[in-house]
């Protein structure tokens, strides 16, 4: 096997880091939506049929949002960005803002953010995102064209992720992909591992159980990842390439 040389990471997250924080994750028995249809709250449609459904809906998310804290698989991300020495790039599928709250910086938010609101380009208006803690208020003007079009800065399905120029780039330059907390059924976000495997990376899922692209994973670490996280970070970041190169060796 060929000697690994690690220098770029990709770290993909999805709503399984956030399960321990309290966030249900969508795919579960108790998750999806807390109860709402998919087609109810997650499209342009539903929004177009019901915007205040879909506000409220988002606006309730908020609230929950400001007493949930980072879990120790945040903190742990947060500590590989700051301390890792080559390139590090951590995309999520996710639109809590706990990586932010752990320390994680530049954060690619590939499906949105619940703290952001947008004037709808689609209804007329001009795409300026503004921050806000509040429920949203429909009379609120756009702060730069003036025009009541605001929305929740959410990738609704059917739409186009955010960053996606980037995110591409970055994986063609990937040494390392690591996937945390997702079940690898959202396209675009479940055929990164792919492109990362493309780019010669290797590749490794953290997750309670085998993902959907379980195939495309050189190894897996199973569990949660509170738990696992933080002593992965701390041989990665101690053992670099090394460390990489025994895990695959076992798995
Ligand atoms: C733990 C854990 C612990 C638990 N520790 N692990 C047919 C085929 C293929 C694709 C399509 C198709 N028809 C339509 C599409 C495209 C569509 C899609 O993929 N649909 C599929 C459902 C079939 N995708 C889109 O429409 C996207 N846009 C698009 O494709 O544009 C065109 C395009 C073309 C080419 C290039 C680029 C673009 C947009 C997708 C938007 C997704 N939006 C959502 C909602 C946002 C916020 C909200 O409303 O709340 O994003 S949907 C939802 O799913 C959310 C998530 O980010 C996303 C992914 O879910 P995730 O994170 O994987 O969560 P779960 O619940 O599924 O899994 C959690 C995992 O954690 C599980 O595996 C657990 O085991 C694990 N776990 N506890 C570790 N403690």
């Amino acid at each position: 096997m060929k000697q690994l040389n690690i220098k770029n990471i990709v770290v993909l997250t999805g709503a399984g880091i956030s399960a321990e924080s309290g966030i249900p994750v969508f795919r579960s028995e108790t998750g999806l939506w807390e109860n709402h249809r998919v087609e109810d709250v997650c499209t342009p449609e539903a929004y177009d049929r019901n915007p205040a459904l879909v506000r409220n809906f988002y606006d309730g998310m908020r609230v929950k949002l400001a007493n949930i804290k980072p879990n120790p698989a945040h903190l742990a991300l947060a500590r590989l960005g700051r301390e890792w020495k080559g390139g590090y790039t951590l995309v999520t599928q996710n639109i809590d803002n706990l990586h932010e709250q752990a320390g994680s910086e530049n954060v690619i938010h590939m499906h949105g953010e619940l703290m952001k609101i947008r004037c709808y380009e689609d209804y007329g208006g001009c795409g300026t995102v503004v921050e806000t803690d509040r429920p949203q208020d429909p009379e609120q003007p756009c702060p730069n064209c003036g025009k009541k079009l605001l929305r929740p800065h959410i990738v609704w399905f059917g739409e186009m992720p955010l960053d996606m120029d980037l995110i591409s780039e970055r994986l063609s330059k990937s040494d390392l992909f690591i996937s945390i907390g997702t079940s690898g059924v959202v396209y675009p976000a479940a055929g990164f591992v792919r492109s990362a495997k493309f780019a010669g990376a290797v590749t490794v899922e953290f997750n309670l159980e085998p993902s959907a692209t379980k195939g495309y994973f050189d190894a897996g670490v199973y569990g949660k990842a509170g738990t696992t996280l933080p002593d992965f970070v701390d041989r990665l970041l101690s053992r670099g390439s090394e460390y990489i190169s025994e895990l695959i060796r076992g798995a």
